[in-house]
């Protein structure tokens, strides 16, 4: 007698071969993009469209587009708004020159910077002040890097990574600080740290990480994941320091690959081929909408299992841009009638 080979039912299927999505945690919008973003839908709603925002707001792609749909106008120079019109600075913050720009062109201003961005300002003015050469840790040409140069240009010299390291130059190698971009890669940043403590061994740190609480966090969750995940998706805009940090740190960590995408529609199901457990996360600039969705394309496919990995907790939040308890229409017709 022979016997009728039987289908394995879903109990049977060894966990080895079960699809699953480790869905990680803390992820997507911070508290300073929250702040950001609110801070351009209040500012449509209480003075009405059009309301300029220098720069992308935060770098989403999606973010960008639903708020140019309420009546945002994104420029890139404050020179770019007519005068007297309402102008938001973006969460990675502007250069103290800007401010200036904008106040010479009449313009009602509203600061999203985001407050843990002002705090590295802030260090870089004090330093500056006393004197020390201030190595900033970050990527040439980010807006953030840009804005936090600006408050002392003199003294600042950007290290883009351990490799630039050798290109710095100092005035006195007893005198030297470095501070970075909020959003980069912990660990990268910790070993251009230790090349630079190798050429100035009396380099001071920082008083507190600039390093922000919402890239170690997603930082520390991607690890996790990453350790038993094949194949890692991040949901995020390429523009966006955090989320393409995101990536590189999964597959540092265990991951056989990953990619970034702005949305599902980006996804390519060849890269899943032979994928059990697939790891998602998203940048601090992305909402969730967008994560929700990416988890319904997987589904979709047979990856419906989700485990949650949250290895740290996250409750940060920020108050609103001050100026926008102020009739800013107003303020700015007077500055342009005085
Ligand atoms: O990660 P990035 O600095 O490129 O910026 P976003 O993707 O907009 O994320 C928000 C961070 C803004 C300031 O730190
Ligand atoms: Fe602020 Fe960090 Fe979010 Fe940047 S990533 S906006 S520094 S909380």
């Amino acid at each position: 007698m022979s016997a009728t080979p039987s289908r394995p039912s879903a109990a049977d299927v060894p966990d080895t071969d079960r699809r699953r999505v480790l869905l990680a945690a803390p992820r997507g919008y911070c508290a300073g993009v929250d702040r950001a973003v609110i801070a351009v839908e209040q500012a449509l709603e209480q003075y009405g469209a059009p309301v300029y925002v220098r720069h992308e707001i935060v770098h989403n792609k999606y973010v960008v587009k639903t708020l140019e749909k309420k009546g945002a106008i994104f420029v890139e120079e404050t020179s770019e708004v007519p005068e007297g019109e309402i102008v938001i600075f973006s969460a990675h913050g502007v250069a103290p020159e800007v401010h200036k720009e904008a106040e010479r062109g009449k313009l009602a201003t509203i600061d999203a910077t985001c407050p843990l961005v002002t705090k590295v300002h802030k260090e870089a003015v004090r330093y500056a002040k006393e004197d020390y050469d201030i190595l900033l840790i970050g990527h040439e040409g980010h807006e953030e890097v840009i804005g936090t140069s600006g408050e002392a240009p003199e003294h600042v010299t950007l290290v883009d990574g351990p490799s630039d390291v050798e290109n710095v130059e100092v005035r006195d190698p007893e005198k030297v600080v470095w501070l970075s971009q909020t959003t980069l890669s912990v660990d990268e940043t910790m070993e251009t740290v230790d090349a630079l403590k190798g050429r100035y061994p009396n380099l001071l740190s920082p008083p507190s990480d600039d390093i922000c609480y919402a890239t170690q966090n997603r930082q520390t969750a991607i690890k996790q994941v990453a350790e038993e995940a094949d194949f890692v998706l991040v949901v995020g805009s390429r523009n966006s320091s955090n989320s393409v940090r995101l990536v590189e740190t999964a597959i540092a960590h265990g991951a056989r690959d990953g990619r970034l995408v702005d949305s599902a529609e980006e996804i390519d199901e060849a890269w899943l081929d032979g994928v059990r457990t697939v790891g998602l996360s998203s940048g601090a600039s992305v909402p969730e909408v967008l994560v929700d969705e990416v988890l319904e394309w997987l589904a979709g496919r047979g990856w419906e299992d989700v485990e949650i990995v949250q290895p740290v907790e996250e409750r940060m939040q920020f108050s609103l841009p001050k100026e926008l308890r102020k009739d800013l229409r107003a303020e700015a017709k007077s500055r342009m009638s005085g």
